[in-house]
């Protein structure tokens, strides 16, 4: 095991704000560098909570709201004490989505009883990341990225709910970016935001849970 832990960085955002491409690029950029670096996406579709939640998003099965919330907790619980061992052995992790999606979009359905303070109760003990880089973008210029998928929640009703519900979530601790820019320009300010992410983990701050 190395003597300096990796840093857990993470992309959180509406539908199509660029996540899942800054976090590639992301990834790519820290090995030139030479730091090790490995992209992670929740949901993990590959493991047995992952396929029913996989089934779920594509509308092949119905699940309870309340299941499914407790579903895509599972799914990061079932990885988090391999999240830990790559950190504690000097892996940075990049993650696209992680608990703060999981929060606003059960939160946005606006179901009785399952508000922002049931929806955080089974995330609590995972692991914090050192740092939270928000891609902020209008619904309008969202939309101007191409129409919407298949999955369940790509409606704008609920889009305009999840946005919301991030906006209310929103930490002071949180990076906010506009992610209405060119991919590059975007690029340079989240890789300042990593690296300062990966500095404060290498001297020794302690993960938070
Ligand atoms: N969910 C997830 C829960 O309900 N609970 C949970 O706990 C979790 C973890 C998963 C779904 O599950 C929900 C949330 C979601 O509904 P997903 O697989 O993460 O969904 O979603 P995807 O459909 O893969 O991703 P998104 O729609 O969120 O898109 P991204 O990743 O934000 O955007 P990206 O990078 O794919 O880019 C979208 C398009 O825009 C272009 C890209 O080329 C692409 O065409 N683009 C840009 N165009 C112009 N300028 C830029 N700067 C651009 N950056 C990207
Ligand atoms: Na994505």
């Amino acid at each position: 095991m190395s003597a300096s832990r990796g840093a857990l960085v993470l992309f959180e955002g509406a539908d199509r704000c660029g996540k899942s491409t800054q976090a590639r690029r992301l990834v790519k950029t820290l090995e030139q560098r030479g730091v090790r670096a490995e992209l992670w996406r929740y949901p993990d579709r590959t493991t047995k909570t992952g396929e029913m939640i996989d089934a779920y998003l594509r509308s092949e099965s119905d699940t309870a709201d309340a299941a499914i919330h407790l579903l895509f907790a599972a799914n990061r619980w079932e990885k988090k004490a391999l999240m830990e061992r790559k950190l504690a052995d000097g892996v940075t992790l990049v993650c696209d989505r992680y608990s703060y999606s999981g929060c606003a979009f059960t939160a946005a359905k606006g179901v009785e009883g399952l508000d922002l303070t049931w929806c955080k109760a089974p995330e609590v003990g995972l692991p914090r990341p050192d740092a939270l880089m928000y891609l902020e973008l209008s619904l309008e210029d969202a939309a101007r990225r191409g129409g919407f998928g298949e999955e369940r929640y790509e409606t704008t009703e609920m889009q305009r709910a999840v946005k919301e519900m991030f906006e209310s979530m929103r930490e002071p601790w949180w990076d906010v970016i506009d992610a209405n820019r060119d991919e590059e320009v975007i690029e340079r300010e989240v890789l300042e935001i990593a690296l300062g992410a990966i500095e404060r983990a290498k001297s020794g701050e302690p993960l938070g849970t």
